[in-house]
């Protein structure tokens, strides 16, 4: 079911509480601003999630209300898992639902990293 992303933030949210460590989770690199772990339900041979540390519902809220430092850590913590996760060569697919039309389901900003495949050129 799509969110609404306007909707305060949601401390019961699942990745909420994988980050509080309440709901286990294939945890592949944490640091002071992101945590990465394999999705659940993957929808390629590698797919992992990666979330800030921080409260934040969306790109608009994220980029609103976080620091600098907190939203460079953020995304270079994408860079690093991709790196790390040996996907730079052949290639990796970076994806963010934000909001209902965006099909955005858990209410914590995240970024999907897909690879292990051709993934085929996609632009929406
Ligand atoms: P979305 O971008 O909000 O639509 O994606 C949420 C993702 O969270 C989706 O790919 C789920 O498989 C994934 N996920 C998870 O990894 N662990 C969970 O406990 C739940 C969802 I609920």
């Amino acid at each position: 079911m799509p969110i609404d992303p306007t909707l305060p933030y949601d401390d019961d949210n699942i990745f909420a509480r994988i980050l509080r460590g309440e709901i286990p989770s294939k945890r592949v690199y944490e640091d002071e601003y992101a945590l990465a772990f394999h999705d659940i339900a993957p929808q390629a041979p590698q797919h992992i999630l990666v979330i800030p540390k921080g409260r934040y519902v969306s790109w608009d809220d994220f980029t609103a209300r976080a620091g600098d430092v907190e939203i460079a850590g953020f995304v270079r913590a994408v860079g690093r898992v991709a790196r790390e996760a040996g996907m730079v060569t052949p290639g990796y697919r970076l994806l963010s639902n934000v909001g209902a039309d965006g099909g955005q389901e858990v209410p914590h900003l995240h970024v999907h990293i897909f690879a292990g495949k051709p993934l085929g050129r996609m632009i929406a």
